[in-house]
This record gives C-alpha cells, structure tokens and sequence, in this order.
C-alpha cells in the first residue's frame, strides 16, 4: 500500500522471514517491530546526513530535479535551516527558463534575510552560476545554492544546460558543486527511480531530497530509493512552510510510515 515496488517488498519479505524464523516469531505484535526493523536496515545506509565541510569555501550545493518536484521551495527550507545553524548563504536563480520561477526565489531570498544573485528571464543559467560563483567567493559566503531548471528530464536540451551549469562551477571552484541535490516529488511513487536515473546520469547525483511526504500514504517510496540505489537521502519535505523540512531519519520514518 506504501508503494514500496516489488523488487524491494519481496526483499523485505525475505529478510522478515529470515527473522520471524531466527527469533521463532508466533505472534503477531512481535512481527511488527520486526518489520520496523527490517526496513529501517535497509533505510540506514542512506540516512546520510549533508555535512557542510567549511574547508570547502563557498560550499557549493546543486539543485536538480523536474518542474513542480520542489526544488525552489526546498532551496528555501534549506536556506533557513542553514542560515540558523550560522551559515551565510547565498541563492542563484538558475531556472532562467520563467521569470516567476526567479521571482518565487527572490520571495524566498527576502524570507531569509539571503543574496539572491539572478539575471533576466532568458539568461544562460551557467552565466547565472558564473555570477553567482563570483559574488559568493567575493562576499566571503559559506554556502552558494544553486536553482535550476525543471523542464522534461527526458529532454536532452535540459541535461545539456545542467551539465553547462555543473562545468561552470567546476571551472569556477574546483571541486564544486559538493553536493548536487536531486529533488524527488516522493507522490511520484516508482517513476522517482526513473527520473533519479536520468539526473544521475548526467550530473552525479550525490544526495536526495524527497518532498510531499505530508500529503501522501506512498512513502514506501523512499524505502525503494534506498533499497535501489544507496544515494544520501538528505531531506524530506513535510509541507510548503519554511519549517517543513528534516533531516532524514531512518527510525523516526519507519515508525511514520508503519503507524500511518
Ligand atoms: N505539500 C507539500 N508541498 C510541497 C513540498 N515541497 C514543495 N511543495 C509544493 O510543490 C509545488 C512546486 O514546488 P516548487 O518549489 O515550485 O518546485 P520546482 O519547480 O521544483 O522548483 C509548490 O506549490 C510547493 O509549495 C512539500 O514537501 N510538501
Ligand atoms: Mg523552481
């Protein structure tokens, strides 16, 4: 009922077989915590957390992820969860592509009290990151984020600019982007592992922030995102408020999700 998938499900069948045989389980309030177990097993591996390495000066994170998945949002739940651990941060409207989607990150720069660095709508978006590289190295930041683009991930034109933007910043900063961050609508269920697959494949995915599992039953989905593909799951969006956002916790998600 999660949507889990089946490849993951039959693997979590197994393993609770395994243990209802080891531990000799005959009753039923004793299969759940086992259950619990079982999948926080496979959840803790990718229950990563991002750790900003101040060595690293600005740090650079990479959005990336298709239209309406909640990258601009996520970026400014991030921005405020950062800004409130100390770090300074700064914003770069690289989704050039509408001017509402620079203007969403402005509203979300000014709830902040964060730089956003943006050009007019149309602009190249690695011209946007070049900008963006510069003033965060000049204003001394810890942090640059980069928003970027969402249209059709099966569209090349998209992971063209993607990979402009990725060898901008690296061209700029060696090293950087440190993190690029796939943004995952997790309402999506089992077409998530496809988009992450496009994405990886292009950019390196290097961690994952799944979004919308306030509005949904289908969380099973993360559970397959670990199983399949081991990648950091580093935040999960609960809400579109500025404080709806956490740091993956394989325990605390599993008793969600099987409590539901
Ligand atoms: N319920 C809920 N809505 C979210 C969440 N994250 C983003 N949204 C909403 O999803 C929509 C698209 O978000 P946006 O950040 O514009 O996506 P983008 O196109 O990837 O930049 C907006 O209406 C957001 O408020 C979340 O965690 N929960
Ligand atoms: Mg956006």
């Amino acid at each position: 009922m999660a949507d889990v998938g089946l490849d993951t499900t039959s693997r979590i069948m197994q393993q609770l077989d395994d243990v209802i045989k080891r531990r000799r389980i005959t009753e039923l309030d004793a299969l759940y915590p086992a259950l619990e177990e079982v999948i926080a097993g496979i959840l803790e591996p990718s229950a990563v957390k991002l750790d900003i390495d101040r060595s690293k000066h600005p740090y650079v994170i990479m959005t990336v992820g298709i239209n309406g998945a909640g990258k601009t949002t996520s970026i400014g739940k991030i921005t405020n969860m950062l800004t409130s651990q100390g770090f300074s941060v700064l914003l770069a409207a690289g989704d050039t592509f509408r001017a509402a989607a620079s203007e969403q990150l402005q509203v979300w720069g000014e709830r902040n009290g964060v730089g956003v660095i943006a050009q007019a709508p149309g602009a190249d978006a690695a011209a946007v990151t070049h900008d963006a590289l510069d003033a965060a190295i000049s204003r001394n930041v810890d942090v640059l984020i980069i928003d970027t683009a969402g249209r059709q991930h099966t569209s090349g034109d998209l992971m063209q600019e993607l990979e402009k933007i990725h060898r901008v910043a690296s061209r700029k900063l060696e090293g950087s982007p440190h993190e690029v961050l796939l943004v995952l609508d997790a309402g999506i269920g089992q077409n998530a592992l496809a988009q992450l697959e496009g994405f990886n494949k292009s950019v390196g995915v290097t961690g994952l922030c799944l979004t919308k599992l306030d509005g949904t039953a289908k969380g099973g989905i993360v559970i397959a995102i670990a199983d399949r593909t081991g990648l950091p799951i580093r935040f999960i969006g609960v809400g579109e408020g500025i404080d709806d956002l956490q740091e993956f916790d394989a325990d605390d998600f599993v008793k969600a999700l099987i409590e539901q």
